[in-house]
């Protein structure tokens, strides 16, 4: 570790704390000092005067299910305490945990279902503002969950899709959703079928979770994180045909070059942020601002710069090249830069920390969803069939905004990086195509199995105020990639990666070992890929993240063996979110080893610590490693993966020897 990096290793500790680092982002640190000379309140700091925090709430061991409770079981003697109706540590430690993955399903997944009822509607010809975007991936998808393609129209195939997705939220029979075994490997489906957590439809796998976890039910700790396994695996089906269909309506990803960071706030024109997690708004709110150019400039300002926050900036970003401002902690940052004129929000991760901190500059927070609104903010009713008028109306909304501008406000950190995003799955096995036309994905086992790479490790989740701000991503990330391992991300993590310039060529040299410089340089030259490949893919939002997972399965099906096999490990440095939650529990049912850097609310219950981080191992393959500490973490990651290389060199020496298939039983 640099010194630089040693200093900023010290989470903040808590009230009274001398000037805690908060941030390792520049950008984020020079406007959260002066905002500390002006007095304005962020997450930060109510991180601070939220500590200590619960003793009982951080080890999962407060139960508020029934109105009897809340029921607390002290850490320091568990066992020796029950809550009112009899439930052990352990009972309240799961059920807890369980109901986070519940949590992190539904957002996903009810995600998904707007994107699947958008696509029917296209198909049905009802709203005129959204096309197929993508027909080549429409046809891929059909086939991909076993539609007949030949002979139909694109109309006919997207209503078909729409409605096998859609039948995946509501299905009252008893076969596993489309969208979940659609996409992984034979093993996976034998293990989830004998370990019984198939889900059959996403609102049931959600609704029995929450049924399992109530007061009175399931006080077994095994099964119910079976139940929650179920119910994460609900969570990829949602998240698999939410990026499906988004990639139907508004294009795969492919290489296209950004910026990133706080200082692609321009003062020079009106600023609106995209923030949130659903392209359907986000998408025509960039449409709309194009067409307004003339009535930006007749206030003054040169034009309209749209720019991404979260993961709707993540789509933004992956598909239109739209800058990205800020990840989840920085996102009032980009208020407090005072040349943000308008906000618009769809779902998920905008925090109600915006209605207030918004009034206090002129910058206007617009909530599009239902079922998301701020106190402090205008609300529009976002609906697909008046989808492009009311994004104009959002948008002259901030045009209006940036003549009420308060001059004294405006300080914008000059900090900014150029990004090359844009991996989708199809993105990367095409780069992979120009050097292996005939199996693409063979690449990445041929460059493992040389020893070229160590593996491969998808970066994902968010920003945690527990941690400084990115200071994770950033020192797992230099270690791995020191390491030889190929470095995937979504969310918060690769925007993490943006804004301090590690999604860039330039970082290749700085950061990369021998062998992953070789790897990236041979990719870039034959694909010609400008202005060259980043050191680390980004593959888009956290929903997304089942594109590394279709990755990966396609690794393990073309070496032959089930996914515990496959050197592939999975890192959430700062996981903060219930999503964050699922998407880790599927990673581990799909037989990932799993780096989470803030300790989830588990430590209460001996027995769930041991299922998460070792028979979650024995029984699927993946487990959670649970490491505050990034060099650790880092060294444990690579542990893991040197594990799963070792064996698969050994397996694979062994098999050329005699002339048999890989071993299955190892
Ligand atoms: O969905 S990584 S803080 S913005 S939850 Fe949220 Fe976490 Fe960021 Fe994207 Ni994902
Ligand atoms: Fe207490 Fe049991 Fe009710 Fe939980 S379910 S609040 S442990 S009585």
């Amino acid at each position: 570790m640099s010194e630089e990096s040693k200093a900023l290793a010290t989470p903040p500790k808590g009230k009274g704390a001398n000037e805690p680092p908060r941030t390792c982002d520049p950008a984020a640190l020079e406007v959260l000092n002066r905002c500390r000379e002006c007095g304005v309140e962020t997450a930060f700091d109510r991180y601070l005067q939220q500590t200590p925090q619960c003793a009982f709430g951080l080890a999962g061991l407060c139960c508020r299910i029934c109105i009897q409770g809340p029921c607390r079981i002290n850490p320091k003697r568990p066992g020796e305490q029950r809550g009112i109706c009899g439930a052990a540590d352990y009972t309240i430690v799961a059920r807890n945990i369980a109901r986070m993955a519940a949590g992190g399903t539904s957002c996903h997944s009810d995600h998904g279902r707007h994107q699947a009822l958008t696509l029917k509607h296209v198909a049905e010809g009802k709203i005129a503002d959204y096309t197929i975007a993508d027909p080549a991936k429409l046809r891929r998808v059909a086939k991909a969950i076993g539609l007949e393609v030949e002979g139909r129209t694109d109309s006919e195939l997207a209503k078909s899709v729409a409605v096998a997705a859609l039948e995946d939220f509501g299905r009252y029979t008893d076969e596993p959703c489309t969208f979940l075994w659609s996409y992984i490997t034979e093993g996976r489906k034998a293990k989830f079928t004998n370990t019984n957590i198939a889900p059959s439809s996403i609102d049931r796998a959600v609704v029995e979770c929450m049924h399992q976890t109530a007061m009175g039910m399931d006080a077994d700790p095994v099964n119910i994180i079976f139940g929650a396994l179920k119910t994460s695996l609900a969570d990829y089906t949602g998240m698999h045909l939410a990026t499906d269909i988004s990639d139907i309506l508004f294009g795969t990803p492919a290489p296209i070059v950004s910026q990133a960071n706080l200082g692609v706030i321009d003062p020079a024109y009106v600023n609106i942020a995209c923030h949130g997690h659903n392209p359907t708004l986000s998408s025509l709110v960039v449409d709309a601002a194009r067409a307004l150019t003339d009535e930006a400039k007749a206030v003054g300002a040169k034009g309209v710069n749209v720019v991404g926050i979260c993961c709707t900036g993540n789509e933004l970003l992956s598909r239109e090249g739209v800058f990205i401002a800020a990840n989840t902690a920085s996102q009032e940052l980009a208020i407090l830069t005072g040349a943000l004129d308008g906000i618009i929000a769809d779902v998920q991760c905008v925090t109600p920390a915006l209605g207030p901190l918004s009034k206090c500059y002129h910058t206007k927070l617009m909530c599009t969803s239902p079922i998301a609104k701020i106190p402090g903010s205008q609300y529009f009713d976002f609906r697909e069939d008046t989808a492009l008028d009311t994004a104009k109306a959002m948008v002259r909304v901030a045009i209006a905004a940036y003549r009420e501008r308060d001059p004294a406000k405006i300080d914008v950190p000059a900090l900014k990086h150029e990004v090359v995003a844009g991996f989708s799955t199809e993105a990367l096995l095409d780069i992979l195509g120009k050097v292996n036309p005939d199996n693409p994905i063979r690449v990445i086992n041929d460059a493992i199995a040389s020893g070229e790479l160590r593996g491969v490790c998808l970066f994902a989740g968010c920003n945690n105020t527990k941690q400084v701000q990115d200071f994770g991503h950033i020192e797992i990330v230099k270690e791995l990639a020191k390491n030889n391992v190929l470095i995937l991300a979504t969310g918060c993590g690769a925007v993490a990666f943006a804004k301090h310039g590690l999604l860039h060529p330039s970082a290749v040299d700085k950061y990369a070992g021998d062998g992953l410089k070789a790897f990236l340089k041979r990719l870039e030259k034959a694909s010609g890929v400008k202005p060259g490949l980043p050191l680390a893919f980004h593959m888009g939002s956290c929903v997304d993240n089942t594109r590394a997972a279709d990755l990966l399965t396609a690794m393990a099906n073309d070496l032959g063996v089930d996914i515990p096999k496959v050197p592939f490990v999975a890192s959430a440095p700062e996981a903060m979110h219930e999503k964050a939650v699922s998407i880790g529990s599927w990673a581990v049912a799909m037989g990932i080893p799993t780096h989470v850097g803030v300790m989830p609310h588990i430590e209460g219950s001996q027995l769930v610590y041991g299922v998460a981080t070792q028979i979650a191992h024995d029984v699927f393959g993946g487990y959670f490693i649970l490491e505050p500490d990034p060099v650790e973490g880092a060294k444990k990651l690579l542990e893991a993966l040197d594990y799963r290389t070792w064996k698969l060199r050994i397996h694979k020496a062994t098999a050329e020897k005699f002339g048999t298939s890989l071993a299955a039983g190892y």
